[in-house]
């Protein structure tokens, strides 16, 4: 039952797609336990995705993260790593599952509208990147 961090990345935002993200996750049963709207610093980005520092997309992803306000959410529930990476769909929306979110919405292997971690040991680094402990509801409520 481990919780998994999940962005609403800047185009998200920006068109105005935060409620339906959130319908969604709704919908599928998963269960919101977390969230903030922020706007990234660089530093914050260039930490947040070091693991792709090197690629020749880094630059570009930190600037496109940067460009506006995120909606950074703590999504629980039960296998939620899982589901809400299968609810986002694969990263290139091109390649997405229909009815995926990024299938859906996503304009750019880039601006691709959401983020979610991709196993237990990320969702725990990256939950506690931007949620204290009692900033999470917790489970049972
Ligand atoms: P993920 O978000 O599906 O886990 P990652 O490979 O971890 O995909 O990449 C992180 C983010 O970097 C993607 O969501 C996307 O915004 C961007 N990205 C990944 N691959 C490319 C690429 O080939 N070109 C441009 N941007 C990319
Ligand atoms: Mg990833």
């Amino acid at each position: 039952m481990a919780n998994t961090l999940g962005i609403i990345k800047p185009d998200g935002v920006k068109r105005k797609l935060v409620g339906n993200v959130i319908s969604r996750i709704e919908r599928d049963g998963l269960i919101l336990r977390g969230v903030k709207v922020l706007k990234l610093s660089k530093d914050q980005a260039q930490k947040f995705y070091a693991v792709h520092e090197g690629k020749p997309f880094y630059n570009s992803l930190v600037e496109f993260m940067t460009s506006g306000p995120i909606v950074v959410m703590v999504i629980g529930g039960h296998d939620s790593i899982d589901r809400w990476r299968n609810l986002m769909g694969a990263t290139d929306p091109a390649k997405a599952r229909y009815n995926t979110i990024r299938r859906e919405y996503g304009t750019s292997i880039e601006k691709n509208v959401v983020h979610g971690s991709d196993s237990e040991a990320t969702a725990k680094t990256e939950v506690a990147f931007f949620f204290n402990d009692d900033e999470i509801l917790p489970k049972g409520i």
